[in-house]
């Protein structure tokens, strides 16, 4: 009876740990404003490199000139907010392969960020 409970106790803890870390997916955060387009961590600074795998992208879009738009492995020209909506976008989970990402927007291609995925 002792060893049920504790074999239980285990298949219970495992079920959480696997709930917790499929939900915590790390969030990345881009801003599209008139003039600047930036990604950045939760954690505020600006998005260099990543490792392999699921980030949740939130873009705050202040521009209705602008799109923020992502391409590298994986995504082709990916719009993650469009050029006339302004506002926050919903959470989307991107799986991000290794090579070289960029964030831009399709109409002013200037305006633009680089990362590296390892
Ligand atoms: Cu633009």
């Amino acid at each position: 009876m002792r060893i049920r409970i504790l074999v239980f106790s285990v298949v219970a803890a495992l079920v959480v740990v696997g709930l917790t870390s499929a939900m915590t997916v790390p969030k990345l955060k881009g801003t599209l404003t008139t003039g600047t387009i930036i990604l950045k961590k939760a954690n505020g600074t600006k998005v260099k490199t990543l490792k392999a795998g699921k980030y949740s992208f939130v873009i705050k879009d202040s521009a209705t000139i602008h799109n923020f738009t992502l391409d590298g492995p994986g995504f082709e020209d990916k719009v993650l907010s469009g050029t006339s909506f302004t506002g926050t976008t919903k959470p989307k989970t991107l799986k991000l392969k290794k090579g070289s990402y960029k964030y831009y927007c399709t109409i002013h291609p200037d305006l633009k960020g680089t990362f590296k995925v390892k």
